[in-house]
């Protein structure tokens, strides 16, 4: 594994036909969150834009990282506030191979709140929700080589 493009802490996978590196690296707020992974050189939020396979399979990491929390941050977010999702690599969450939202998701709202980053929820099946950003979730970071 060349050193320059991922320490050994990351864990490699190929589920989707590239190759992905995880790596967890503890909890914040999302844009804390977005920043912890930008400062591991070219790694980002984990996206989960690649179909079924890869979405189980960024699930099972979270549960064997953190296996006491039931949410978590995946890349995506609405700070244009234009109520559609982008992936963190510009993206939009739309043009998925699949998309795992929640039935009435993505609502743009948590409770009465403003809700503008997307966490995975274990406990809901593994699907997405939109939450307020400043929840303390885990961090999962990826580095994606084309
Ligand atoms: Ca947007
Ligand atoms: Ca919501």
């Amino acid at each position: 594994m060349p050193k320059t493009i991922a320490s050994k802490e990351f864990e490699f996978a190929m589920v989707t036909g590239k190759i992905h590196f995880l790596r967890a690296m503890g909890e914040g707020q999302y844009m804390k969150a977005k920043s912890t992974c930008k400062g591991e050189g070219f790694a980002h939020l984990v996206m989960d834009d690649r179909g079924q396979e890869w979405h189980d399979y960024v699930l099972e990491f979270m549960e064997s990282h953190f296996p006491s929390q039931d949410k978590f941050w995946i890349g995506a977010d609405d700070f244009d506030w234009d109520y559609e999702f982008s992936w963190v690599d510009g993206t939009l969450v739309a043009d998925s191979m699949k998309t795992f939202w929640l039935p009435g998701e993505p609502n743009f709202k948590n409770g009465t709140q403003n809700a503008r980053c997307v966490a995975i929820v274990k406990s809901h099946g593994g699907k997405w929700e939109d939450i307020v950003c400043l929840a303390l979730l885990p961090i999962i970071c990826e580095i994606r080589l084309p």
